[in-house]
């Protein structure tokens, strides 16, 4: 015999246990696209508490939809080792490029980074941060259905150490802090720069140098990270934004 009340508490009550757990974290990342879910899996896998909120329903950002929905991905010769530790299938196209499906990449990226730790709240939106003293000390979240239907339901504030903005293109926490700072940001004018036209072997390489703390304790990352530095969009080629995830988790773990 199947009790429906049984299931309604279990998930209740199962969910609500992860959302307590998750109130005061190390690390807390907007975004499930391919530089989230990277950062978040390297992150979890050296025992950082890290928590992400994701706006959408499903994981990948970007990397589903590949190419024009092709669903392939190209990944550069340096990105060729995170396929690897990804467990991700792939054929060299022609030397230094590799394809690989988009589906499996980003079920590869999500499984690794949730069996290494990474709690993810999915249909969650980060809508605000917390700053105290000129640094960033935690986010404000509400559900994504709220925020979609222009609802006047106060949010709730999430605690962190670091918060990682791998939203990409419209880089949303940065914008909220550029905004909220009056343009203190730790940029070469203060504020963002913008992203600029699609430039794929620049953009792979800016990627990386632009992945950085961009406000005190906000960390930027992935297609986030151009779009705030000023460097130029990338297409469906992923290296640059799986490195971008690693290279933003071995930032973070310097610092806390
Ligand atoms: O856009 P997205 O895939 O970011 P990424 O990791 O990768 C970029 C590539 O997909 C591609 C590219 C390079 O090849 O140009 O675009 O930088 O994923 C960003 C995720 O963040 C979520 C959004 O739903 C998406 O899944 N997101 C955006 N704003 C918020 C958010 C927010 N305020 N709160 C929570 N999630």
């Amino acid at each position: 015999m199947i009790e429906e009340t049984i299931i309604s508490k279990a998930i209740v009550e199962s969910y609500l246990k992860d959302v307590l757990d998750s109130i005061e974290s190390d690390v807390i990342i907007a975004g499930a696209g391919p530089s989230g879910l990277c950062a978040g899996y390297y992150l979890a896998k050296h025992k950082y508490k890290t928590v992400l909120f994701e706006r959408g329903l499903k994981l990948g950002g970007g990397m589903p939809g590949g190419g024009i929905m092709f669903n392939k991905i190209v990944v550069q010769d340096e990105g060729k080792a995170t396929l690897d530790e990804f467990g991700i299938t792939y054929h060299q196209y022609e030397p230094g490029y590799f394809v690989a499906d988009s589906l499996e990449t980003t079920a590869c990226l999500t499984e690794k980074a949730l069996k290494a730790g990474l709690k993810i709240f999915n249909l969650v939106s980060v809508e605000d941060v917390m700053i105290r003293e000129g640094c960033v000390t935690g986010v404000v979240i509400n559900w994504s259905a709220v925020e979609m239907a222009r609802l006047h339901i106060d949010p709730i504030s999430f605690k962190s150490k670091v918060v990682i903005d791998a939203t990409g293109h419209p880089s949303e926490i940065v914008h909220i802090v550029e905004k909220k700072s009056g343009g203190k940001l730790l940029t070469p004018s203060g504020r963002i720069e913008g992203e600029k036209s699609m430039w794929a072997e620049v953009a792979e390489r800016l990627s990386l140098e632009n992945t950085k703390e961009v406000y005190p304790n906000l960390y930027v990352c992935g297609m986030a990270a151009n779009a705030v530095f000023g460097g130029p969009r990338m297409g469906p080629i992923f290296g640059g934004m799986l490195l971008s995830g690693k290279q933003v988790a071995e930032l973070v773990m310097k610092k806390v």
